[in-house]
């Protein structure tokens, strides 16, 4: 905690630049929270310069000196970039790196914990956006709340129950709307769920401080709960899935307690349904050994749902009509072909995971032969079938194609490396490369379940998890990017590093909250160039917040929770 206050009081010696973008952009770009002390350790510097240090701030000795190399130019920004390599630098403590008479880095800390409160910062975030519960959470002197909201979850009108409600309470806030989405439920819990299935031990090693604390569940595991508890809300009797708990319209900046506006269920769609197969039927593993009876209930709905996916082959889309909030549809005509294949894919992956069932095991493979075994190069919610690769990649069942293994397992090692080339052609060594859309900043973190499957794949069981590669690396490039190696030298995620977003497109920042953005949340990014960030409330496109980017971003951190392992 100390950790992070101390970057953010601090008074700094710096230069501004305008650039073109809106925002002022500093010339030193670093990662602005910090680094492990093995990691390597390189800043882009936007000013000509031959020499650098680096100083300690507690008594403001140099403790490392060295060359700048470059300059590159970055096509993106359209700038001359240096760099500045202080990997050597290993020792913990605070610093600024300085390139002397010029300009002056914001800190940042080296420490094998340096991305543990971070990781706690990003879950509680989970936990405050949480609906149909007041919830409470104080950081840096302010206190985060709003009373319990959302109760009346939702009218029936359009699912055809008439003017009638059923329960669709608990579950996550989307974004900076209040609404919830089932698609994009699928993406944050299969990440969050990945997190747990690669790094459980380690994510279980951070108290979560949730009211749910010291029961049963682990915290992490508590904090999805509350999402699956409001997703098996989503089930119709007949195994189709609502594909959405929304008001007719996006409503307006207030706290959600004050959001009494009609919600309503939409009718189902098959990527809802799909998705909800997959998050169920993996949840149904992953609670058994805690709330077996949770695990049962879990794996039924997974069966029902399943069962009414296979009666529908077609791809059936969601009737939205008359709804403008969020739309979560597939809309890229292939994935259209055989009802979605990109999430029936994944699901059948979870539920044979979860069974163990030939039946299933034959239509998962049928699924992957039509992709290819192909592993994309970035996935968010509308590709989830990256999910279902790799969990019948590291499948310890019997049964697969071995053929079809190699292939995936093949396609992965050349996706995860076409992802490390991209990261090291760009000047910001951003692991996403030249893509910029909407919510990239959540493309950029979630890399890493792809670069840690591929660490994985090279590696002998036992020692996957404990030390450098190539593809760790690259995660951390990830990391760096998000939180200050970026053409704005800015952290994107408020509350954490040097200048983090202060106006996110989050309809709880209004009054009291106007000028201090709730906690943890990373937002979209720049898009559709590079330099097109704006730190505006209104700027929805860029600034806004939202379930898939922090699930990936906690992903990422929770690599590198471990006393620093892997990178010493
Ligand atoms: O993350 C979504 C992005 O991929 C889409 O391009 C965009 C426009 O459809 O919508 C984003 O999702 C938003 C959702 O529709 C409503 N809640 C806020 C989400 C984040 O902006
Ligand atoms: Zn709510």
């Amino acid at each position: 905690m100390a950790a992070v206050s101390i970057a953010l009081v601090t008074l700094l010696l710096l230069p501004i630049h305008r650039t073109e973008g809106a925002e002022a952009s500093l010339p030193i770009r670093l990662n602005t929270v910090g680094y492990l002390p093995g990691a390597e350790k390189q800043a882009s510097i936007a000013l000509p310069g031959t020499n650098f240090t680096v100083i300690r701030r507690s008594d403001g000795a140099t403790v490392f000196q060295g060359k700048i190399t470059g300059p590159i130019w970055d096509p993106q920004t359209r700038e001359r970039l240096y760099t500045a390599d202080f990997s050597k630098l290993k020792q913990p403590g605070d610093y600024q790196l300085e390139v002397p008479g010029l300009a002056r880095s914001a800190p940042f800390h080296v420490a094998a914990d340096v991305y543990r409160e971070p990781f706690y910062v990003v879950m509680r975030g989970f936990y405050l956006w949480r609906c149909g519960t007041a919830v409470s959470a104080t950081y840096q002197g302010t206190t985060f709340a709003h009373d319990i909201c959302h109760t009346n979850d939702a009218w029936l009108d359009y699912v055809g129950g008439g003017h009638t409600q059923k329960d669709g309470t608990k579950g996550w806030h989307d974004a900076g709307d209040y609404n919830k989405y089932v698609v994009n439920a699928g993406i944050t819990v299969g990440s969050l769920f990945r997190a747990w299935e690669d790094f459980g031990p380690q994510i279980q090693t951070v108290r979560l401080d949730l009211p749910e604390s010291g029961g049963a569940l682990p915290d992490f595991l508590a904090e999805i709960k509350w999402e699956m508890d409001w997703v098996l809300t989503m089930q119709a009797p007949d195994g189709s899935v609502y594909h959405k708990l929304s008001t007719i319209h996006f409503g307006n900046f207030i706290p959600p307690e004050a959001e009494t506006t009609d919600r309503y269920f939409t009718p189902w769609g098959s990527e809802a349904t799909a998705d909800f197969v997959a998050m169920t039927a993996q949840a149904a593993r992953i609670f058994r050994p805690y709330d077996p009876a949770f695990a049962d209930r879990c794996l039924q709905a997974a069966q029902l749902s399943y069962r009414f996916l296979q009666a529908h082959p077609e791809y059936h889309q969601a009737d939205q009509a008359g709804f403008t909030t969020g739309l979560y549809e597939i809309n890229v005509p292939n994935h259209r072909l055989n009802g979605a294949p990109q999430n029936r894919l994944w699901a059948a992956a979870e539920l044979w995971e979860t069974t163990g069932s030939p039946d299933v095991l034959h239509d998962l493979e049928a699924r992957v032969k039509t992709v290819h075994g192909q592993v994309s190069l970035d996935f968010d919610w509308d590709e989830t079938k990256d999910l279902g690769l790799l969990t019948y990649l590291f499948s310890e069942r019997s049964g697969r194609d071995p053929a079809l293994v190699k292939l995936v397992r093949k396609n992965l090692l050349a996706t995860a490396d076409k992802i490390v080339q991209d990261g090291q052609h760009d000047a910001y060594a951003r692991p996403l490369g030249s893509r910029y859309y909407w919510g990239d900043n959540g493309g950029v973190a979630r890399q890493a379940i792809i670069l840690i499957a591929a660490d994985r794949a090279t590696r002998h069981k036992i020692s996957w998890f404990s030390s450098r590669s190539v593809y760790r690396d690259t995660c951390l490039d990830a990391l760096n990017h998000l939180f200050g190696r970026n053409y704005y030298g800015r952290s994107f995620v408020t509350g954490l590093g040097f200048q983090p977003p202060m106006h996110p497109h989050d309809r709880r920042d209004m009054g009291e909250y106007l000028n201090h953005p709730w906690p943890g949340y990373l937002v979209g990014g720049a898009n559709p160039k590079a330099t097109d960030w704006h730190d505006q409330q209104s700027d929805f496109r860029t600034n806004e917040i939202a379930l898939n980017w922090n699930s990936a971003l906690v992903y990422a951190l929770a690599i590198f929770l471990a006393n620093g392992a892997g990178t010493s």
